[in-house]
């Protein structure tokens, strides 16, 4: 891309309140790579008023990047905005736009994701549920697992995304890809949805993809996201209930028997994963109730929130 439509672009997403000023930002390590492009760890000055310097993740672009790519990031910053805050997503603190790569500062999670951390927490001699390889385990080494999670602190990781779907939602943000993988963890064990502003890839290719650790996407998928694709609120709820799976089976991979292209007929002859050996009978309902094959059946994440409310609680 010339250097001309590079700034017609970006000087149309230009807003002087979000931006911020370079040489208040110190670029740390590579946290990772996203889909498009990386994330780092960084350190800025003045950004929240009352702090004088703040960690946080800052997502950029590679330096040979498309036309596409760059717009895709400002396209993200923009539904950042439109957004706005809320405890149980990854907020946006400012964004750098002028004299240099586009970069989104957002809050950063210092547990990293949800899975990974969830895996690393397992109690040992945990009871997995019928679908679950065995082998996954070998990463994870007794040594490593320092305090281990309770069913209660599980229960409270399902409740805190729910909250931030149903913030999002109320924003007509339609996530599309909701997975433990897609959800960090920052200070205090606060579950933080992150890349509900990313511009999805919808073609076929993205979710049958296999990723490094040979998940396939298309697991966390509905039916009709999977066949029509087709993706809305009812569509996230179904991908909350897989994502609720894996945070009560500390994160287990779904359907690890069956594969991708099955998938479908699997689901429409009306399987499903069994109830993981720890969850109660009420939490497992409401998990049935989400991954119901007719959309209208499924409950909103408003009501989710409240029963699951009413039984951490006593009330809604
Ligand atoms: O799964 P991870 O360890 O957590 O690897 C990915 C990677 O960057 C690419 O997305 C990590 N990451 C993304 N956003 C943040 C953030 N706000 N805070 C901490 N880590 C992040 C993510």
């Amino acid at each position: 891309p010339t250097e001309a439509t590079i700034s017609t672009i970006i000087s149309s997403y230009y807003d002087d309140q979000c931006e911020f000023s370079r040489e208040k930002l110190i670029m740390g390590h590579l946290l990772g790579k996203g889909a498009f492009g990386f994330v780092y760890q960084a350190i800025a000055y003045n950004i929240i008023p009352g702090e004088q310097s703040t960690t946080v993740a800052v997502k950029t672009v590679r330096d040979d990047a498309t036309t596409d790519e760059i717009e895709n990031l400002l396209k993200e910053l923009a539904v950042m905005k439109m957004v706005g805050k809320h405890p149980n997503i990854i907020n946006l603190f400012g964004c750098c736009t002028k004299g240099g790569q586009v970069m989104l500062i957002v809050e950063y999670a210092k547990y990293g994701n949800l899975r990974d951390y969830l895996r690393c927490k397992r109690p040992s001699g945990h009871v997995l549920s019928g679908s679950f390889e065995s082998e996954e385990n070998d990463d994870y080494h007794v040594d490593e697992i320092i305090d281990t999670l309770t069913t209660l602190d599980l229960l409270l990781f399902c409740l805190q995304v729910a909250s931030g779907m149903d913030y999002l939602h109320s924003k007509k943000c339609i996530h599309r890809d909701l997975a433990a993988r897609n959800v960090l963890l920052a200070e205090n064990r606060v579950c933080k949805i992150c890349d509900f502003g990313l511009a999805r890839d919808l073609t076929q290719n993205y979710y049958y993809r296999k990723q490094t650790d040979g998940r396939v996407p298309v697991k966390w998928m509905s039916p009709e996201a999977l066949f029509d694709r087709k993706f809305s609120t009812k569509s996230d709820i179904w991908s909350f209930a897989i994502l609720a799976w894996e945070i009560m089976t500390y994160g287990g991979t779904p359907y690890p028997s069956v594969p991708a292209e099955k998938l479908f007929d699997y689901l429409r002859d009306g399987s499903r994963m069994s109830k993981p050996a720890n969850c109660p009978n009420e939490i497992f309902k409401i998990i049935e109730n989400c991954w119901e094959f007719k959309e209208n059946l499924r409950p909103s994440f408003q009501q989710v929130c409240e029963r699951l409310q009413r039984y951490l609680y006593g009330t809604s």
